[in-house]
């Protein structure tokens, strides 16, 4: 049966703004304040998603959430009316309604794991909702993420869901940001690479000085049992701390993969090797021929890959088997990292040509092409089970774009925040998109 990896990218949704949020993530700290543009950012990552799609790949839209999270106010103990718990959140603690204002769902490579079901014991593709409990702005997302991760896939024949993790530190996820898969062909056995930055219960790893490690060992265990993973079909490796420390929160930031092939940052990992050996083992025995394309420090410094985004790229493989990689513009910007691009796609190697897109609005906030999307290995029989209304075609590009100019505003200051007005904004506009994308009623202003 023929099988294919669809890329479910996040809708970004009307409260997009720059928060300065993400201690650790430096576009997040550096950009913190600046006036953004929610509409650009909205039809930024549409044409993304309308790119690929006619170039052949199967692409999905996933949903952004329901901004300001009145309820997680209310849960902070602002009372009253919505307007009121605003307006009292806007006088007494500023940070906490831009946080329950953030568009950060939009990062869809954190909204949860997946495992396809080629891997899984019950032969289900599974999914485990990041509990994103590093930041308060992302713990806010996982009860909706699974809402609409069920309403997308709903049938249980083929879609198994499990709840976000304990939402404690020691338990920190952040989903498929920390999670790559390689694999012959996407409906074949593969091996699931977890990536973490510390471990929460043994001390022999090393932690970084400055910046958190968002994701640890024991979270990315979990999963893999959830899941129903089989010892021979995963591997574990450790991010080098010195990374975290210079900027990169997610090991998306430093390394991607695709089907057999790795291509990462000679810095991006502590023993390298005795990994790479245990990837090329595993992917063996199933009949895959693990292959590495390592970027060395020499050639880019991991400075020029934070502000770059070089390995945030999306590694796709295109009908011919050859190689595509979707950047964004800011590679074409850094010398260094366009000159090695440019060595890559001549070399006659595996990566054969690279693709460059607009994403600015979004990656002001730390989040490249690679975070704006979810990656789901699907079979035929499961693809069919998906609810159509999520998968992209060319009038239902054509629908949300309009409903972006309709609903979306083209500037957004941390004072708009304090406007009731933008909760019922957002509210007219997502009653309107659940209807166009077939989701029923998956926030809670829907629900309560
Ligand atoms: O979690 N930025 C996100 C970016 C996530 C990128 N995702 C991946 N690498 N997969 C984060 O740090 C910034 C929000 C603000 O500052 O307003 C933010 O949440």
């Amino acid at each position: 049966m023929k099988s294919c990896e669809v890329n479910f990218d996040g809708l970004v949704g009307p409260t997009h703004n720059y928060g300065g949020l993400s201690y650790g993530n430096v576009a997040s700290q550096s950009n913190s304040q600046q006036s953004s543009n929610p509409k650009e950012a909205a039809l930024q990552g549409l044409a993304k998603m309308k790119a690929l799609m006619e170039m052949g790949f199967v692409q999905g839209v996933l949903a952004p959430q329901e901004r300001p999270d009145v309820a997680a106010l209310r849960s902070l103990g602002f009372a009253g009316t919505d307007a009121q718990v605003i307006q009292q959140a806007a006088k007494q603690a500023m940070p906490l309604l831009v946080a329950s204002c953030s568009a950060s769902s939009m990062w869809v490579a954190n909204a949860a794991t997946v495992s396809p079901s080629a891997d899984t014991a019950d032969g289900r593709v599974h999914f485990t909702a990041a509990n994103l409990n590093c930041k308060y702005h992302r713990s806010i997302e996982h009860p909706t993420t699974s809402r609409v991760l069920g309403a997308m896939f709903a049938d249980q024949k083929h879609f198994a869901h499990h709840a976000a993790l304990p939402a404690v530190a020691q338990f920190g996820d952040e989903g498929a940001a920390n999670h790559t898969r390689f694999c012959r062909d996407y409906g074949e056995a593969g091996v699931e690479f977890f990536v973490f930055g510390r471990s929460a219960f043994d001390t022999r790893y090393p932690a970084p000085q400055k910046y958190p490690a968002r994701q640890t060992l024991e979270a990315s265990q979990a999963v893999a049992r959830l899941h129903g993973l089989r010892d021979d079909g995963v591997v574990y490796a450790q991010q080098n701390p010195a990374v975290i420390d210079a900027g990169v929160f997610h090991n998306d930031v430093i390394a991607v993969g695709n089907g057999e092939v790795l291509f990462y940052h000679e810095d991006a990992f502590l023993n390298t090797e005795q990994m790479l050996g245990e990837l090329q083992g595993k992917l063996g025995k199933l009949g895959g021929n693990f292959q590495s394309i390592c970027v060395p420090r020499a050639q880019v410094g991991v400075e020029d890959a934070v502000r770059s985004y070089l390995f945030n790229s999306q590694l796709l493989t295109r009908a011919d088997g050859s190689m595509l990689l979707i950047v964004p513009e800011e590679c074409r910007a850094n010398e260094r990292v366009w000159q090695y691009l440019q060595g890559l796609t001549s070399s006659g190697g595996l990566i054969r040509e690279v693709k460059v897109f607009d994403l600015k609005q979004s990656m002001q906030n730390g989040g490249g092409p690679a975070c704006l999307r979810l990656r789901v290995a699907l079979n035929e029989t499961e693809l069919a089970a998906v609810n159509p209304g999520v998968i992209m075609t060319a009038p239902l590009y054509d629908t949300l774009t309009q409903w972006v100019d309709k609903h979306y505003r083209d500037s957004l200051r941390e004072t708009d925040l304090a406007d009731p007005q933008l909760l019922l904004e957002c509210r007219t506009a997502l009653d309107e998109l659940t209807q166009i994308l077939k989701l029923g009623s998956v926030y809670p202003f829907q629900i309560n």
